[in-house]
């Protein structure tokens, strides 16, 4: 029996996950939505798919096994909880919350309940670039990691909705968990640089530098850039010991034309992280399907809010920040080991 899922907002992620559950992905069927516009919500959503205008009380329909939260960050606390009271698996875009308390909450909640329910989005794990990295990394062949280079440019972002915080809370969670997986390390000070400002910055602190000084003495360092123009430009690269270790640009069309030869660059992160982004609910439908979560988990919601907190305080005072992270708890010490192959629905 495939996975019944319901999906809590029908926004530009939340569509484009339906898109992925309905027409890409296999073993689910979207049978619920929620979102506050029930007609936007009725007009995307598959002919006899239940809508509710309350995501909790869509949660808790019995009809619905697991649940994917596209809602706004704010929200996502209270989803949550309901998810977990329901003993029910979530897949929660990020940000997974938007305080540290708030993340307190939903770990001790998820803890109480025994078992892990929550991936959150970090689709860049699932990218065979950033996994092909990794194995270079984890290989050892290189010796060890000595800096972590990340950058992260977009195209432009909404300047309707893209706040001046968001560069630091909203964007850089990426590259903040991306090292923490690369690296398996934790972040433990974080350091923010703002340069000369780009004209095409609306009032932005764009771009921005950041530096994440790991645990091991790793130290990372970020370029965000949120109004670039030229393309979606997602770099990194690892120096190690005895070598360097780079993704590659994606996708790697070379266009050659009487303009000369050149290299096309994604519009926008749906494009560049398409195959990730299945991906990530490729994996999540397995484990969901068992009762459970693997991937990015609640952990690792936790570590990038405390880091986007501290990077905030960092804009703020131009000192390093510390991240302050409690002791990692049991549920979250070790990756699970699935039944690759189980199908259906776990009782
Ligand atoms: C957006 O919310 C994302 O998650 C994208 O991956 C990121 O590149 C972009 O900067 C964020 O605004």
């Amino acid at each position: 029996m495939n996975l019944k899922v319901g999906i809590i907002g029908l926004g530009m992620m939340g569509k484009d996950h339906l898109r992925r559950l309905t027409k890409v992905l296999s073993g689910v069927d979207v049978i619920a939505v929620a979102d506050i516009d029930t007609q936007r919500a009725t007009s995307v959503a598959p002919a006899g798919t239940d809508v509710f205008s309350n995501p909790l009380a869509m949660i808790r329909s019995d009809k619905v096994h697991a649940v994917v939260i596209c809602s706004w960050g704010p929200a996502h606390e209270a989803q949550l909880m309901e998810c977990i009271a329901a003993g029910k698996p979530v897949f929660c875009e990020k940000p997974m919350v938007t305080s540290e308390q708030a993340a307190l909450r939903v770990m001790e909640a998820e803890e109480a309940f025994g078992r892990r329910l929550i991936q959150i989005g970090f689709m860049r794990r699932f990218d065979s670039d950033y996994r092909a990295l990794k194995a270079v990394i984890d290989g050892k062949s290189l010796g060890a990691p000595l800096i972590y280079r990340s950058v992260h440019r977009n195209a432009s972002v909404p300047a309707d909705l893209y706040t001046s915080d968001m560069p630091l809370n909203d964007t850089l969670v990426h590259d903040a968990d991306i090292s923490r997986w690369l690296l398996d390390d934790e972040i433990v000070n974080v350091e923010v640089r703002i340069p000369r400002r780009s004209s095409r910055g609306n009032d932005l602190r764009d771009p921005t530098i950041v530096l994440l000084y790991m645990s091991s003495g790793i130290i990372v360092d970020v370029e965000i850039s949120v109004n670039i123009s030229y393309g979606y430009d997602i770099r990194g690269e690892v120096s190690c010991e005895a070598g360097v270790a780079a993704l590659p640009n994606r996708p790697a069309t070379v266009i050659s034309d009487r303009h000369g030869i050149r290299q096309s660059i994604p519009s926008d992160f749906r494009d560049r992280f398409i195959d990730a982004y299945d991906q990530e609910l490729r994996e999540w439908i397995v484990a969901a399907s068992q009762g459970t979560a693997t991937g990015p988990s609640a952990w690792d919601g936790y570590a990038a809010t405390l880091v986007a907190d501290a990077a905030l305080r960092s804009a703020e005072t131009g000192q390093c920040e510390p991240v302050a992270m409690k002791p990692k708890p049991a549920l979250y010490a070790n990756p699970l080991h699935l039944n690759k192959n189980a199908g259906g629905v776990a009782a």
